[in-house]
């Protein structure tokens, strides 16, 4: 073959992959825009239900293994129960469990914190204990990247006395932003494998009108969760093995807490008019905004969309900025 014909054939080749790769047929396989309809009109699009929780870093305000003991050593990864592992992939087979350090004296809380890096809409926390639950547990949840926190729930066999609230409650349209205590999920068995789950919307009036509820719509927003372990359930109760420690003793007995999973159950927020989050150029997490709306959230409209205020979507209108 003569060189000028092995150009032309090399030419032609080069020429024909690039007809492939902008094959009209390839762009139209991308997926419809869930935040339009068929027709091109607006409506509201939501970000998936997720984990919020999973593969994220936990604050433990106190974790076994340094100094090494018999049980613990975090230096070694066969023996070690780092915080990472409330928030990794757990087996059925394989339950990874983070725990504290062996704790002698009461009271002594253990906190963590978990930052979810932007505001989500929480529909639950769940744990999962290793060691048996505690005797007392509060949530609390931030909206402003941990400034300030507020209650979302407790758990405690004496509500009263730890926490100051009452063990029945109920919630009425007058205060669905209040935290109730509840004697349930507290008790010491199953000593291992316990559960403790907080919805957030469960028995709150509001919660069958959540479009119209501002207040609901606040309640279940949340940039940060952080959990409390206030009490452990005391050895002694086990039995009565170690009575003898009742008088004067109070507190003397070793315990320790342990928890396999951290879940938080929820959706990005992004307010109706994005159907999904995703990094921005600094690694932030960020709705991708749709409707002509801008900001983390899709919180305001987008320069000259001004015609009307912003507004969240609803199910029966999108409400998007003109
Ligand atoms: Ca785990």
């Amino acid at each position: 073959m003569e060189a000028p014909q092995l150009l032309r054939l090399l030419l032609t080749t080069s020429v024909l992959r690039l007809a492939q790769t902008a094959n009209p047929f390839v762009a139209q396989q991308t997926p419809p825009d869930p935040c339009y309809d068929e027709s091109g009109a607006p409506r509201r699009c939501i970000p998936e239900f997720v984990n919020a929780a999973f593969g994220k870093e936990v604050q433990a305000s106190s974790t076994c293994g340094k100094p090494p003991t018999r049980h613990c050593d975090a230096s070694d990864p066969r023996r070690a129960h780092p915080p990472a592992y409330l928030t990794d992939l757990n087996t059925a087979a394989n339950m990874t469990c983070w725990r504290s350090e062996t704790l002698h004296h009461l009271p002594h809380n253990v906190t963590l914190t978990l930052s979810l890096g932007k505001k989500f809409e929480v529909v639950y926390v769940s744990l999962q204990f290793c060691s048996p639950r505690p005797e007392s547990t509060a949530i609390f949840k931030s909206m402003d990247y941990g400034k300030t926190w507020v209650p979302y729930q407790y758990y405690s066999s004496q509500c009263r006395k730890i926490y100051g609230k009452p063990s029945k409650a109920t919630v009425t349209k007058q205060n669905e932003q209040e935290a109730l205590c509840t004697d349930g999920l507290t008790d010491l068995y199953p000593l291992t494998g316990g559960l403790i789950a907080f919805s957030t919307l469960d028995g709150r009036p509001s919660a069958q009108d959540f479009d119209n509820s501002p207040v609901l719509q606040d309640w279940v927003t949340a940039t940060d969760i952080r959990v409390v372990f206030s009490r452990p359930h005391l050895f002694r109760e086990l039995g009565g093995r170690e009575a003898g420690e009742e008088d004067g003793g109070a507190g003397a007995t070793p315990y320790y807490y342990s928890v396999g999973e951290l879940q938080v159950g929820g959706r990005c927020k992004c307010n109706g008019h994005a159907s999904r989050c995703v990094k921005d150029k600094e690694q932030k997490l960020v709705c991708d905004c749709k409707h002509n709306t801008e900001g983390p959230e899709c919180d305001r409209c987008k320069p000259f969309h001004y015609d009307r205020p912003w507004q969240r979507a609803s199910a029966r209108e999108a409400n998007e900025c003109l």
